[in-house]
């Protein structure tokens, strides 16, 4: 296992959109087992591959409180395949755009089909702060952020703090 560099605003990298992972192999595993360690690490609930600059469509989540025992997830391939017409609003923050959030309103409920890490296809139901987060996480395999359902000039702002934020973490 390993841990790997986070990528930030505005790295071109998280604009794209991510291919089909094409065969779940150990290749992929490890990279899976990468972004937990990077995830958990950070800390952060959720991670989506090109976050690390790897442009697949992979996402792993874990959304149990520290007094919990971990739920990790891990995602291939994941797919919304039903959403509810109720939204609900939560605020967002992301690992990419370090210390902001915004509040962002999503469908409360999402179904979603993933391959899991044997290669299997699975169907999950989820609502609350793992919906949101499964939501957040298979944007970033689309090259979307949550900023991206802000206006521009809320955008912009937030990428001029982030920017200024990473100039005084490098001259610190
Ligand atoms: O750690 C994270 N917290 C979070 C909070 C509310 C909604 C979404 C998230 S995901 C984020 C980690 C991240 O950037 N995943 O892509
Ligand atoms: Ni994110």
């Amino acid at each position: 296992m390993a841990l790997r560099d986070i990528l930030i605003i505005p790295d071109p990298r998280l604009k794209q959109e991510c291919e089909p992972v094409a065969v779940v192999d150990d290749g992929v595993r490890a990279l899976l087992d990468d972004m937990l360690e990077t995830m958990y690490a950070a800390p952060g609930i959720g991670l989506a591959a090109p976050q690390i600059g790897v442009m697949q469509r992979a996402i792993v989540i874990d959304v149990a409180d520290d007094k919990e025992k971990p739920q990790p997830l891990k995602m291939i391939n994941p797919e919304i395949i039903w959403e509810s017409e109720d939204v609900a609003t939560y605020q967002e923050g992301c690992l990419s755009i370090p210390d902001q959030y915004a509040d962002i309103e999503r469908p409360v409920e999402v179904g979603v089909r993933y391959l899991d890490e044997n290669g299997k296809e699975q169907e999950i139901e989820a609502d609350g702060l793992l919906a949101t987060c499964l939501q957040h996480e298979i944007d970033h395999l689309d090259g979307i952020l949550f900023t991206d359902y802000l206006s521009a000039l809320k955008r912009n702002m937030i990428l001029k703090k982030v920017q200024k934020l990473q100039k005084t973490k490098q001259s610190a």
